[in-house]
């Protein structure tokens, strides 16, 4: 049987890592999609570069012309849109562009395969920061959107118009609606991966102090490695859909770090209230941790719980790592790079 071939925009971030290895594993040619930038932007994708199935090419999906030639190039039989200015706190501050790369980007992409080839499977990277500011107590694929951000607006636009192209142009288009996922390879400015490298530097002594912003905030943590498989599944169906990938658990940002100061063994007690609010060392009164308010956005998303009964359901797919076995992955990857 002839090898199916994937082509991935934002390979280079941390769902492209996982996307990439489980694609890689099933068989399928791989292109990926890099930007240009001064300094090399490939570093989780290195261990792929030298597989025969793998090839990375220049792009941008700001910029029409460079998709609709690697389309033409390529022939994909999948393309994954992974790519985004991923950071909802970084997009209050880029809005302009935010919108024209998670939003525009996706369009650009659309109009590409309606253009080239219709028959092109498409999976679009929605988020739950599209539910917003919710009032239902868990999210599913029949909530209201109503974001709190440039970042969830503009994913909104792009969720629309995927089913757009699905509806108008018979296209095989399908949205993700994928909730919080994190892994080792999660972008440093994260929260997760921010609070666990913090935390195990202050457990060594290479750090005194790590500073957060809204403790309150309720998410839903999952694994990136299992995310991508839902990822697979979307597009393999039968039909084109849209799928809410989630755990079903919250946890505040508080939680997350009581977790994982247990696991490392750090005792802390935590004082004050709102900016005022700390959390010392107990066996010597240091402070460890406090709150400041440049780390708060604009408007807050305070909390977010997945339904994801459809993809149960339709997938066959259900989230496997827990979250304390997800927060001891990264604390084990953060050790192994300081020593
Ligand atoms: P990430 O680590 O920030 O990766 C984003 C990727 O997009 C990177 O490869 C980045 O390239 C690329 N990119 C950014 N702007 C681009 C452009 N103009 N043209 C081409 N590539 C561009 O994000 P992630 O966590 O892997 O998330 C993957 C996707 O899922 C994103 O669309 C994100 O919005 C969405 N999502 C993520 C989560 C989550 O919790 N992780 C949840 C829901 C949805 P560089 O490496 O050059 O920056
Ligand atoms: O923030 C609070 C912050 O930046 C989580 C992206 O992958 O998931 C991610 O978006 C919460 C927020 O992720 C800090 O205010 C407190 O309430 O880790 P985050 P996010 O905004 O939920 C969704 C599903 C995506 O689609 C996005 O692409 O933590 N928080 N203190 C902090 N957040 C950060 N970043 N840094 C802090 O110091």
């Amino acid at each position: 049987m002839k090898k199916k071939i994937a082509l991935i925009f934002g390979v280079t971030g941390q769902d492209g890592f996982y996307l990439s290895e489980l694609l890689l594993k099933k068989k399928y040619k791989v292109h990926g999609v890099k930007r240009r930038s001064s300094s090399v932007p490939t570093k989780r994708i290195d261990k792929y570069l030298n597989n025969k199935n793998f090839f990375i090419h220049y792009g941008d999906i700001t910029d029409t012309s460079s998709i609709q030639n690697l389309i033409n190039k390529i022939n994909p039989t999948e393309i994954y849109n992974l790519a985004a200015q991923s950071h909802v706190g970084v997009s209050f501050l880029t809005p302009l562009y935010t919108a024209n790369v998670n939003a525009l980007g996706v369009l650009s992409i659309l109009e590409a395969i309606k253009n080239t080839n219709n028959k092109i499977r498409f999976y679009q990277a929605g988020t739950s920061e599209m539910f917003g500011k919710t009032i239902d107590k868990s999210q599913n694929e029949n909530t209201n959107f109503n974001p709190q951000s440039p970042y969830g607006t503009a994913k909104v636009f792009a969720h629309q118009i995927t089913k757009n192209y699905r509806d108008a142009y018979n296209i095989f288009a399908t949205n993700g609606i994928l909730f919080n996922h994190e892994s080792p390879m999660r972008g440093e400015n994260f929260v997760t991966k921010k609070i666990i490298s913090s935390l195990v530097k202050i457990s060594l002594g290479l750090q005194k102090k790590l500073i957060l912003g809204n403790l309150y905030a309720k998410r839903d943590w999952g694994h990136a490695k299992d995310y991508v498989e839902a990822i697979y599944k979307i597009l393999q169906k039968n039909k084109p859909g849209d799928y809410v990938i989630s755990t079903g658990k919250e946890y505040t940002i508080k939680e997350f770090v009581n977790m994982t100061a247990k696991m490392l063994k750090l005792k802390i007690v935590w004082k004050g209230k709102g900016l005022k609010e700390i959390a010392v060392n107990k066996e010597n009164g240091k402070t460890l941790i406090s709150v400041s308010k440049i780390y708060y956005r604009p408007l807050e998303v305070d909390f977010l719980k997945g339904d994801s009964s459809k993809a149960k359901k339709e997938l066959k797919w259900q989230s496997k790592i827990k979250i304390k076995e997800l927060i001891n992955e990264m604390i084990n990857y953060e050790l192994k790079n300081l020593i």
